[in-house]
Formats: C-alpha cells, structure tokens, sequence
C-alpha cells in the first residue's frame, strides 16, 4: 500500500488508530489517494464523487482482505464445519458505511477525507444500494451475515448476482411507477470475481448405462449448458478478525460467442446463446409473497443451487475429504423453498457424478438441509407444474419421484389404509394440475424446519405442515427472527447510539441484552428529556430530507406514525388509510377540534403486477393531497408516502419514528423484522397479536404496547361461522363515512370509479378482515395519540422499548440456530 509519504497527502493529526487493524487517518488518506490516481485513474482535484466513493471503498476494501485470507486460512487448517446458507435474496444495503462501523474505522476515514478537503458522508452518498431482495426475508439473510461473522461462525452465503435488483419506485400523480435498478452500472468496488467457474446443466433427457463394475446407473444429458461465475464479497463482523463470505454466482454462455455461426453470417445467432444465458441472472423477481410461475425462475433456483453445491463439494474433495462426510463438513441452510431444489441436486451429484448409492446419498443430503419457512400464505408456497419442472430438470424430477416412492412407502407402514394422508404429503400434488410441492420436498430431505416466530412455528405445526409435525415432531422448531443493532440501531441512529453508550457503556454492542441497563433511566426526568431531544434531531433530519424530496413541511414535534413495509393486503395499509380518512371526515366536520398533531409516513413498493397494492399506494398518496393541502386540518395531519423505500431510506426513517405501525391480520405475518427495527430506536408499537409482534410485547410489557384486533383463533372461529364485513360497515359510523367518501367519490375529485375495486372487496369478501378490526384500531390510535400528548408517559414506554429489544438481536437468532440446528461453535476465535 502506498505511504503517506510517497503520495506528499496532507498529514491530518491522525487520532492514535484504530488498535485493531492499528490503520491511522493518514494511511487511510494516503491510500486513497493511491487508488484515486492509480486504480481510478482521475487526479484529485478533477475527481468526481464517483471516483472518490470507488477509490475509498477501494481502500476500505484493502484494509478487509489480510483479514479475509486470514479467516479462510483459519478455516481450512481448523477443519471447522461450515454454513452454506442459500438465499435467492440478499439485501444488503450500502456497504462503506458498515464496513467502516464494523472495522471500527469510521472516525479515522472522517478525518482522513477531511484531510484531503472531502466529506465521508457525501461521499458514502453515493454509493448504490445493492437490492438484490424484496423485502424481510432478503433482509434477514443479511442481518444473519453481519451476526455470523460477528459472532466468528464460519459461512459463505450463496445467492445470484442479479444485474437488475428491486426495481427503483417513482411516484407519479400518486402511482407507483417502476424503473430498473442499474446498480452495477458503474462498476462494484465491492466484489472480486474468483477465477474459476461451474457448468449448470438444463434441460435435455435422461439415460441409463451400465459402469465399469456392471452397475446400472443413470446419467443426465443436458440439452444446454450455462456457466456460473463466482463474485465474493467480504462480510466483515462487528469488532472481530472474521471477514466470511457471500459468493454471488453470475451466468454466462459456456462458449460465449459462436464463431462458427457467426463465419457463417448469422450474426444474431452467434450471440443468442450469449443472452439467453445472461437472462438467468439478470434480473431479481419483484413478487413478495406471491410466486410467479414462471420457467426463468425455477431456472434461476437451479442455477445458483447448483452452483453452490458443487462449490461446496468441490471445496470439500479439495480437502482431502470423503463425500461421505459431506454432511460433517457442511451444513445447508435452506431459506425459504427458493434453493430446496438443492436436495435433488445433491443427490444426483452423489449418485450420478460420484458414484454414491442411493442410501448413503440420502443419509447424507437429509443430513446436510435444513429449511426456513417464512410464510403461511398459500399463494406463496412454491408449486411447480410437474411438465414444465420434467422438461427443464428432468433427472431431478426421476429423483424426486424416488425420493417421494420412498417416502410414502415409509409412511403407508407408520398409517397404514389412510389414502387421504398419503395424498395430503406427498411431494407430488395431485389436485388439479399434477406439481411438485417444494415445502414437501424440503421438509421430507431437511433434518430441521423452523418458523420465524413462536405463532408462526405454532401455525406451521398446527396447519401448513400439521401432517409432517406429526409424523417427526423432533424435526421442528420455532427461531425468531432478529436484525442486526449494528446497521439498524449503532450505523443508522448514532446520536441515540451515542447516549445510550453515555449511560451504560458499550457492552450492548455485541450483546444486545445489555440495553437492559437503561431501565433505570426510565425514572430519570433529565435522562429522558435528553432522549426525547435526541428523537426530535432524528425527526428534524428527516422532516428536512422530506421538505427536500417531496417539498412538503412536516413539523418534528408532531408524532410520526410510520407504516413502511411491502405493500401487501394483508399487512392492512388501507386499515391505516382509512383511520386517516375518518380522523379528517371528523375534524372538518368539526366533531374533533383537539387532537395530538401527527404526521403520517408510509413506504413500500408493490409488486408490478399486485394492481390492488398499488391502488392503496395511490389512495395514500390520494389522502396525502387532500390533508396536506387543507388548512382546516393540515396543522393536525400530515401524511406522506415516501417513494423508493430501501434499506438506506429505513436507515433514515426507524430514527425517527414515534409510532411503529404493525397492523397485519392476526395469523399472517410470519414474523415481521422492521417491528424490531423500530423498537430497538424507541418507537412504540402499534399493533396486533400477530408474528413477533407478540414477543415484542411480552418483552416490552403490555403496559408499553398498544395492542388492538382480532386473534388468530378468533378470526378463524369467525371465519367458520361466516364473516360478513357489511354488518360492520353498518355498525360503524365512522367507517361508513370513510368507504362512502371513497365511493361517492368525495376523496378523489368526484371520480367515483377510481378505488370502487378496493371498496367493493371490503364489503363483499374482505379477505384480511379490514372492517372486522376497524373500530378497534381506531381506539388503540385514540389512545395512542393520547399518550404521546403526555411526555411523562411516552418517555418511559419509548426509553423501556429500547431498553427491552435486546431479544431480537439477529446475534441471538444465530445464537439459535448454531446450536439447534446447525452445531456449530460460535465465537471460537
Ligand atoms: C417473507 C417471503 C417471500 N415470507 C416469496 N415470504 C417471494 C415469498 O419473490 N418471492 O417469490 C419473496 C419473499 N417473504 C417474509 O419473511 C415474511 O413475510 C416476514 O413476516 C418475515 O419477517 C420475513 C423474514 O422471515
């Protein structure tokens, strides 16, 4: 690395380094003038911020790699047993900034780039966001990545290099709109292509030969053949020498031109191999929640699958190891059904290209798996048709055939004579079109499932799965989710960070019940005072990136009431919607005058084609025009829809927020993770006894929860005894108000047909009980808004929020899953 010297940089008075990687300011600033001039390529004083953002992350990235071959060097000679986790989904959010928190390092670069007459923050600006995720669960595979190497757990975390993440979402006249996510357009600072690459198969047909020692075996021949190219990158953990790995797989054609064709005049041909193969790692799929059933897909599950296993293997036999230890060596983390084609694949591996018979093949692979369920809606459970899935995989769908024949063999001995059972579990579906069930596959070749949260593991149990729990109930088990306090809590507000180290010292940081010790400070007037003062700077600055954004005053002592999530009709945006509607159908009309001042944020992309989310996101922004523009009740109510919400926008909002919306319908969120976010930064939740909504309160304590809605059981006894919304809309004054508005037209400047779909589904089907919970959310607000009013009483239940978050630390889920499932050591090192 080039010296401070050699470059003649300015020597800013550098603090002593940091004691661990021992890097000074002016190192930092010499080395980034290095990678300015030399890997850049731009002089200083003509660089862009671009130019400057790569050149740091460069630098940063340097100050990660001793460490990076440190940690991979310690693995190999330990011998330790290593996480392969598959996520179709990561989403990581921006990297410098973490990577800084993490190396410890933030304060040496500050004054490094000051040295040299820039600033760390407009600089961080602009990095990219990498969204290769939808939403909780492509998030939550990152949050375990930060805790794996905090916590010295040896993984690589495998996923696709998609070109294209989560689209980008404007706002246009109040509609979604969707552009591409051009995050790789100026290059990644951040990954290292490894100079090797794997052949994936797709597909072809099937034989059968007889070996050398006159066994019959069986071969795939693909029809086509793509190569996956492996990109690294450096997960560092919090404060510890351990930089772990994420290995995202890129596809290319295996010949990526053909000259042959192109001699022959066929220029277009020549290069079609080329772009069908590059389709599969294009784009990211924007469904959350709801599968798209489309071939691409399914192509992009076997591809980065297949990859990784074979890396995987391929890592293993380099070791010198048998495959029939594979399973000592490795333990696959399934996340979500996404990569469960996974475990035909390494059976077909075994078998087919290293000879294993069939029950070694299968102790291992079932040995190998575990899998994480993430949701109970049906429309979510992966079901491929059984032609489509032969055509592309057909060995994998043979395998699957025998795997399922074997499968229900077992069971036909263990429930002998019950028909409705054996077609209830098997993995192929026989109702309607003929489908492979990608649940049933996964459980049947995991030795572990888990659910996100104690109701939604209990619901797996007792509904989805309820036939598997009973056949192997030791396999089953519940891990709440958790997020990492290291980016949602210490990156993202480090003036709350900065007064909860003042009080209780900085042991939280890796042990997150420690914020236990602020308890106390509930009592302490002058404490709280500071911690409401901290809140309202959070609010300041967001108050200024919306008047800057968006053009709109909000004033930060108002209460922020904040929704942000996907947009999904189960987590009941248009319940929040229509509160709103009624609080300003009731000041106009006079019958409020007095009412605790609130601003309303949201945010939240709809899935392209999900036409009822993106009617919500337009009647928010419909109420956001109406409210904000009135005079009558715009010194009352404000409500903005924030486009684009992102990792790097949460980073902005969770500080800032008062109350933290977590309204889904009792039964259908699997666990939630930014309710977690918004308690850990002192929000209090408004919410129902839904996913960890119900660990959050039983943490936090009844009395600093406002708890509204109809139970899971409740909702299904109504259900079963026949849910009719309309009774409640007639019930309901104020709710009649609001849904006739919205009909009449009186929202949307007459125009009476613009959300009639949206209403006519509350009254007539209603499917996530909007009205059924309507008048109780009303009150659980009313109160809410009441106690905001009393600082007396919101400083404590703010201050015990953070105080008590302490269980949803993804440091603690990890901790979970090491031990249960996985069996690894955790901070060894
Ligand atoms: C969750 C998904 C999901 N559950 C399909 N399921 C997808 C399903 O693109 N697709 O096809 C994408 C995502 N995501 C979320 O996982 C749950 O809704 C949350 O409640 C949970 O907190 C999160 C993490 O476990």
């Amino acid at each position: 690395a080039p010296t401070a010297q050699n470059d003649g940089q300015p020597r800013g008075d550098a603090p002593a380094g940091d004691d661990r990687t021992g890097t000074t300011a002016e190192e930092i600033a010499a080395s980034f003038h290095g990678h300015l001039t030399r890997t850049v390529g731009r002089p200083l004083e003509r660089s862009s911020v671009i130019d400057q953002y790569h050149a740091l992350s460069f630098t940063v990235r340097d100050s990660l790699m001793d460490q990076w071959l440190e940690t991979i060097e310690t693995y190999r000679q330990e011998d330790v047993r290593v996480l392969g986790y598959l996520s179709a989904e990561y989403l990581l959010g921006p990297h410098l900034p973490n990577d800084l928190l993490n190396l410890d390092l933030t304060p040496e670069t500050e004054q490094a780039m000051k040295s040299v007459g820039f600033d760390l923050e407009s600089i961080a600006a602009e990095e990219p966001e990498p969204g290769l995720g939808n939403g909780g669960l492509g998030r939550l595979a990152a949050c375990f990545l930060d805790s794996l190497s905090t916590l010295d757990v040896p993984v690589i975390g495998y996923g696709l290099r998609y070109e294209f993440g989560i689209f980008r979402q404007e706002i246009v006249d109040g509609w979604q709109v969707e552009t591409s996510d051009k995050w790789l357009q100026f290059g990644n600072p951040w990954e290292i292509q490894a100079s090797m690459s794997l052949v994936v198969g797709l597909f072809g047909h099937t034989e059968t030969y007889t070996d050398d020692q006159g066994a019959v075996r069986h071969r795939w021949v693909p029809g086509y053949k793509v190569k996956g190219i492996p990109f690294d990158t450096p997960i560092p953990g919090y404060k510890t020498r351990t930089v772990n790995r994420l290995r995202l797989w890129k596809s290319e054609a295996v010949d990526s031109f053909d000259l042959g064709v192109f001699n022959s005049g066929d220029y277009a041909g020549a290069v079609r191999s080329k772009m069908e193969s590059e389709t599969i790692s294009k784009v990211l799929y924007p469904p959350d929640e709801k599968v798209e059933g489309k071939r691409l897909r399914l192509t992009q599950q076997f591809f980065f699958t297949s990859c990784s296993l074979q890396d995987m293997v391929r890592i293993h036999l380099s070791l010198g190891k048998p495959l029939e230890e594979f399973d000592r060596k490795w333990t696959v983390q399934l996340n979500d059904t996404h990569p469960s084609i996974g475990i035909a694949e390494l059976m077909r591996l075994l078998m087919d290209e290293h000879e294993m018979g069939w029950d070694d093949a299968w102790r291992v692979t079932q040995t190998s798996f575990g899998y994480t369920n993430h949701t109970l809606l049906p429309e979510a459970l992966e079901r491929w048709p059984l032609d489509l899935f032969g055509n592309l995989l057909p060995r994998h769908l043979e395998i699957i055939f025998e795997i399922n024949q074997r499968f229900l063999d077992d069971m036909r001995r263990r429930y002998p004579n019950d028909d409705a059972r054996m077609r209830r579990m098997s993995i192929i579906g026989e109702d309607g079109e003929r489908t492979v069930q990608m649940a049933h596959l996964a459980v049947v070749g995991s030795k572990a499932v888990n659910g996100v949260a104690e109701l939604h593991t209990q619901l797996l149990e007792e509904t989805t799965l309820s036939d598997y729990y009973e056949a192997f109930p030791e396999r089953f088990s519940n891990k709440t989710n958790g997020v990492t306090p290291r980016r949602w809590l210490m990156l993202s507000n480090p003036e709350l960070t900065g007064l909860i180290n003042e009080a209780i010292g900085t042991d939280w940081h890796k042990d997150l019940y420690g914020l236990k010790l602020l308890e106390p400070y509930a009592r302490d007037t002058e404490f709280l005072n500071r911690w409401r003062k901290t809140q309202e700077g959070s609010k300041g600055r967001l108050a200024a990136y919306i008047k800057e954004m968006m053009s709109i005053d909000v004033d930060p002592t108002s209460m922020f009431d904040v929704q942000v999530k996907r947009l999904h009709e189960y987590k009941r945006q248009h319940l929040n919607a229509l509160h709103i509607l009624s609080l300003y159908c009731q000041i106009k009309s006079g019958a409020v005058k007095d009412l605790t001042p609130r601003t309303f944020l949201f945010g939240g992309k709809a899935a392209p084609s999900y036409t009822m989310a993106k009617l919500i996101i337009k009647l928010i922004c419909q109420i956001g025009a109406l409210v904000n523009s009135d005079p009558q009740v715009n010194h009352l109510l404000k409500v903005i829809f924030l486009p684009n919400y992102s990792v790097s926008l949460g980073q902005r909002i969770y500080p800032a927020a008062d109350l933290s919306e977590q309204i889904s319908t009792a039964g259908f969120e699997a666990s939630g993770t930014g309710c977690m976010k918004f308690m850990m930064n002192g929000a209090v939740t408004l919410g129902t006894l839904d996913g960890a909504n119900i660990e959050i309160r039983k943490e936090v304590g009844e009395e600093n929860f406002f708890l509204f809605g109809l139970t899971a059981p409740e909702i299904s006894d109504l259900r079963h005894a026949g849910y009719n919304p309309r009774g409640y809309y007639e019930k309901s004054p104020l709710l009649r108000e609001a849904l006739d508005g919205l009909r009449d037209g009186r929202f949307s400047n007459g125009d009476r047909g613009l959300f009639a779909p949206l209403v006519n589904d509350l009254l007539n089907s209603d499917r996530y009980l909007v009205l059924a919970d309507f008048d109780a959310y009303v009150a659980a607000q009313l109160e809410a808004g009441k106690a905001y009013s009393d600082p007396s009483r919101w400083g404590p239940m703010s201050l015990l929020n953070t105080a008590r978050s302490g269980k949803f630390s993804s440091d603690r889920t990890i901790r979970q899953y090491c031990e249960d499932i996985w069996e690894l050591p955790v901070g060894k090192r």
